[in-house]
Order: C-alpha cells, then structure tokens, then sequence
C-alpha cells in the first residue's frame, strides 16, 4: 500500500531565499513550478533515490500554507507518501478511523493526490501521492 516517502513539503516566507539556501545545503538545482491547485508555488529538489523535498510559498493569502505560516513560521509543512491505489487506501485508512480531508484523490502536480487531517496523525499533515502512470 504505502511504498516510500515521495517528498517532505517546507512551508517558506521567501521561496527565492529558500531555494538558494537550499541549492547550497543540497548542492543541486531546485526545479521551480506553479500548483495553481493548491495555491502554493514550489522548489522541488530530488534528493537521493526519487525523495524530494519540496519549499512552498503561498501565492496569497488564501492558501492554507499562508494560515500555517501565520500561525506557526516556516518549517515542515507535509509528509507525503506514495501509494498505487489512492482510492482504496483512503477508504481503508477511513474504515481505520483516520479523519480525511479529501475521501478522493484529486489531481495535483504530481498525481493524484490526498491529505489526512494532522489530528490523526500526531500533529502532521500527511499527503498520500498517486503518481501519474499509476492510476487503476
Ligand atoms: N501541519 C500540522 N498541523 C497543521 C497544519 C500542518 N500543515 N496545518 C494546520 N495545522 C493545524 C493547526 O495548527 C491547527 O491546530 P490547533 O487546532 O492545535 O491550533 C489545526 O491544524 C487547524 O488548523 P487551522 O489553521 O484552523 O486550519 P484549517 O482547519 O482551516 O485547515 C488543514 C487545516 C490541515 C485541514 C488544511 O490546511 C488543509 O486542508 N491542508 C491540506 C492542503 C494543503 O495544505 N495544501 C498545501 C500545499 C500542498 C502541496 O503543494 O503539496
């Protein structure tokens, strides 16, 4: 069901800033792309084998990662893990008693895609990612 951790999503006040600051750490180049669907703009960077960890600065001030950034600062926004049958495993994991925020998977940059609620899981947000090419 859950087959590796696909990214690690940093919410960042300033994504340039971040993303340079993360170039050095890393020592290689960040990927930038719009997720208009979840209003965030993004610096992916792929580390390793296929992890990647991806900084998000909100495009407004309606986006859910400007409230988090609000509220309490930069840092680990999500965990998300990939997963081959998105629809399924939200449905197990709700017959398992975790709180959904989406009972689907809907599409984002990367696939379809997922979020439990951080009341279900010890205070972080978990996304579940069914890349693209995967669907069932
Ligand atoms: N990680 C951990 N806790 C979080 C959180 C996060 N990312 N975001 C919010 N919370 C906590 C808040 O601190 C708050 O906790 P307390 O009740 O203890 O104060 C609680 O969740 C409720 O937060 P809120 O600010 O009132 O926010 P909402 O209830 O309106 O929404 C959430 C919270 C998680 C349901 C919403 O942010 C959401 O639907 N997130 C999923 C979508 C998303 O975050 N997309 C961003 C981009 C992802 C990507 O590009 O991959």
């Amino acid at each position: 069901m859950i087959k590796k951790v696909h990214h690690i999503g940093i919410a960042v006040n300033n994504l340039k800033e971040s993303a340079a600051i993360f170039e050095r750490l890393l020592g290689i180049k960040a990927h930038i792309e719009g997720a208009p669907c979840q209003r965030v703009t993004e610096a992916i960077f792929q580390v390793g084998e296929g992890v990647e960890i991806d900084l998000l600065e909100p495009t407004g001030p309606e986006s859910t990662v400007a409230k988090f950034l609000e509220k309490r600062g930069e840092g680990l926004h999500h965990i998300a893990l990939e997963v081959d049958d998105i629809d399924a495993d939200l449905k197990e994991m709700e017959g398992k008693g975790v709180r959904l925020i989406d009972k689907e998977g809907r599409e984002g940059v990367a696939g379809k895609i997922a979020f439990l609620h951080p009341k279900s899981a010890s205070g972080v947000l978990i996304e579940l990612v069914q890349p693209r090419g995967e669907e069932k």
